[in-house]
């Protein structure tokens, strides 16, 4: 038997053991071993039942995504096929979960005839989070163990709950302070010794005949999860299965998930989201940085700073448990950091969202301080005060004067040179950029960078604190604007030069709304505060060549006091009280004048010209860094894109969905854009190199 499966015996119990880290995933050689050991209890008469468990610190992750789409996935027996083969087994079987059970995992336990959970264990089909449906039988049975509008919710919404939950439901039968293994095996012989035909839950009906009776919760369900399945197919896929559950026998609902299950599992979505769960993980390999690399245990923090960044990454780490101290000069700047904070939790604790007591919790682990005294027995300092170079440099200077050895000194600087930073400091190797995005207590997106001299140690507590504060982290160099920020810059630029050119605001915004953004480029803009670009294009223009195209709109709607939302006026206007972005005469106007000032003859503009110049040019971009080595993979730029900016997840992020169009098109697209419009638009090296060889930025990650 293969070595991915423990076999043992308990008493009259064979105890089947998953043993494939990380994640006891079902790849074909354990669904091979599975059921060789069930068919080794089947032939000894001394064995009365089976017990499933897994070995490690889960049960399992479910079916082995790798083999998605590979001969290896399809490997007798499938996972369906062993599914069936455990229900369909004459003696008990009994699943003892802890840990994790998800997926194929969840729905291999649902065909076991019993399941005994280990407090806390999280169970869950989470498929539609990958672009398919749960294709081994999940969305029949649990319809059949918990209703539909519970397998509607846990399915479609693709979270996994606890065990506690999962056994008011009916989801499971036991939940256990104890050894989980024990029991099940208690349980297993219980079952065994009252004799009698296991218990098949593809034969359960009440739940399913009860709804039968109410086809509008089908529709009703549609409806409310509209707006979050926007552009995805899976959700409604997973709904027409649990529907199929209700309204058709066992074995036909069963055919028709798996026809569903195909369809999904070879579609450009589902790859698109398989895409995202590996670049996301993959995003945490760094190198010079491996499990033995030593990191500092962060057991306070302070924040420099309290505007509206310093308050949300306070936030951060109270919300992670971690007492942390905010910093501020003054006596009225320290009130309103606290003043936003609690308003902020409090609005949480008004719409649900937290109680009472977790905000107290947080509020208690935060301290409001004068001075820098409270930086001297922090583990890390995160500076985030406003963008000046020699403000920054004299407080990291301050900071090496009063910081423990080995204190971890971090900046939020979104724009400036960490490496100048650093220099300020007799420690440059633990100086690194935390650059979170804004609200910085919502975004999920934390650029980690590592300046010339950041230390591996560094790196890597920088690389733990982000999975502890909860964030996506992916390590990127010193550049301007960094990844994200610097890669945001061609997009908003030619939004902005295709206005000029006859398309208006509120058509490119649709143009990127319906490719699956959450919003376009000039309501992104006005959300931020159209100040925030301004002051950051006073400060480049400088060095800005005389030569380059350089649209002056937006400078223009900000001169005129139009700051966006929070003015109620920008590229659109607001009404009170609504976040609707309504076209306004006078920028239309505004635009045109801007037109015909710079001779550029406005012409229709179409909807695929408008998708190509907004993101053709930052995936060029983005090979540019990759060149560089600022980025370190294409999917780091995707994992950026999608948690920073709302690129949308099925499409994988901007490189990935390059690929799929193919880069020998990319860069045609380019080079004529190129000669159309200009420098600003040349085809990159790589960009260049990989279409004319053929290849995609997938190839190139892999060399
Ligand atoms: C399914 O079951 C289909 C069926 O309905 C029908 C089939 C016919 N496969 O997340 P981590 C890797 S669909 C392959 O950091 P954690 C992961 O890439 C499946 N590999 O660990 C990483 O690799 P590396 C439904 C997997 O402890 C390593 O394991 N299941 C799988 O933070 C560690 O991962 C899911 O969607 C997998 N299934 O969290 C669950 N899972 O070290 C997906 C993980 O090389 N998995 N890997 O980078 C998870 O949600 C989390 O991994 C889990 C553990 C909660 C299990």
């Amino acid at each position: 038997m293969t070595d991915l499966i423990q076999y043992t015996t308990r008493g009259a119990v064979g105890l089947i053991t998953l043993a494939n880290p990380p994640v006891n995933a079902f790849s074909a050689a354990v669904r091979a071993g599975v059921l060789e050991a069930l068919e080794g209890i089947m032939a000894d008469d001394a064995l009365t039942a089976a017990v499933i468990t897994g070995s490690g610190k889960l049960f399992s992750g479910g079916a082995d995504i790798r083999e998605f789409n590979t001969p290896a996935g399809m490997q007798s027996p499938n996972l369906p096929e062993l599914i069936e083969k455990t229900e369909a087994f004459p003696k008990p079987v009994v699943a003892a979960l802890h840990g994790t059970a998800v997926g194929g995992a969840l729905e291999l336990s649902m065909a076991c005839h019993y399941r005994v959970a280990a407090a806390g264990t999280r169970l869950g089909l989470p498929e539609v989070t990958l672009g398919i449906v749960p294709g081994a039988g999940g969305t029949q049975r649990m319809p059949r163990l918990v209703g539909a509008e519970a397998a509607l919710d846990l399915i479609v919404g693709g979270r996994p709950i606890k065990a506690e939950e999962a056994l008011e439901l009916g989801l499971i039968d036991e939940v256990v302070e104890s050894d989980v293994v024990d029991a099940a095996v208690a349980l297993a012989e219980k079952v065994a010794a009252e004799g009698g035909p296991p218990r098949r839950t593809s034969e359960l009906e009440d739940r399913v005949t009860a709804d039968r009776e109410r086809p509008e919760i089908f529709e009703e369900y549609r409806k409310k999860m509209a707006r979050k399945a926007r552009g995805l197919e899976s959700p409604y896929a997973c709904v027409e299965c649990i529907e199929a559950a209700v309204n058709k026998p066992f074995a036909e609902g069963l055919a028709f998930e798996r026809e569903t299950f195909v369809r999904c599992v070879e579609s450009a979505q589902s790859k698109a989201l398989q895409h995202a769960f590996f670049a996301e993980r993959e995003s945490g390999k760094v190198p010079g940085v491996t499990k033995d690399t030593a990191t500092r245990p962060i057991e306070r923090a302070a924040v420099i700073g309290g505007g509206t960044m310093g308050a949300g990454i306070t936030m951060c780490f109270a919300n992670a448990g971690i007492p942390v101290s905010i910093i501020e000069v003054a006596q009225d700047g320290l009130d309103r950091a606290m003043k936003t904070i609690e308003g902020t939790y409090a609005g949480s604790v008004n719409r649900g969202r937290m109680s009472q007591d977790a905000m107290d919790a947080c509020m208690s682990l935060i301290t409001p301080s004068l001075g820098y005294d409270a930086v001297a027995d922090v583990d890390l300092v995160v500076e985030a005060v406003f963008e000046d170079m020699s403000l920054k440099k004299e407080i990291f200077g301050k900071l090496d004067e009063i910081c423990a050895e080995g204190a971890i000194l971090a900046t939020n600087t979104s724009t400036l040179d960490i490496n100048e930073i650093a220099s300020s400091t007799a420690r440059p190797e633990s100086v690194v950029g935390l650059h979170f995005f804004s609200p910085a207590n919502v975004m999920r997106l934390l650029e980690i960078v590592r300046g010339e001299a950041t230390s591996p140690e560094t790196l890597a507590t920088a690389m733990r604190i982000g999975k502890t504060l909860r964030k996506q982290g992916v390590v990127v160099g010193v550049r301007n604007g960094f990844v994200a920020n610097g890669m945001m810059l061609p997009y908003i630029r030619e939004s902005e030069f295709l206005v000029e050119e006859g398309a208006t605001p509120e058509q490119v915004d649709r143009v990127i709304f319906e490719f699956g953004f959450p919003m376009g480029p000039f309501q992104t803009m006005d959300m931020a505060g159209l100040d925030v670009g301004w002051r950051i294009r006073q400060a480049a223009a400088a060095t800005r060549p005389e030569s380059e195209r350089y649209s002056p709109v937006a400078d223009r709607i900000c001169e005129m006091g139009r700051m966006g939302l929070k003015t109620k006026a920008g590229w659109y206007l607001y009404e009170e009280g609504s976040r609707t972005p309504v076209p306004d005469p006078e920028i239309a106007a505004m635009i045109e004048a801007a037109s015909a000032e710079q001779g550029i003859e406005r012409r229709e503009i179409s909807d695929q010209e408008i998708l190509v110049r907004c993101l053709y040019p930052l995936v060029n971009l983005g090979a540019g860094m990759l060149e560089e080595g600022v980025a370190l993979r294409p999917s780091d730029i995707d994992v950026i894109w999608m948690h920073g900016f709302g690129f949308p997840r099925y499409q994988g992020g901007p490189m990935f969905w390059a690929d799929q169009i193919g880069l020998g098109e990319v860069h045609r697209v380019m080079q004529e854009l190129y000669e159309q419009h200009g420098e600003l638009l040349q085809p990159t090296a790589l960009l260049t190199q990989l279409a004319q060889e053929g290849r995609s930025f997938g190839d190139w990650s892999a060399e």
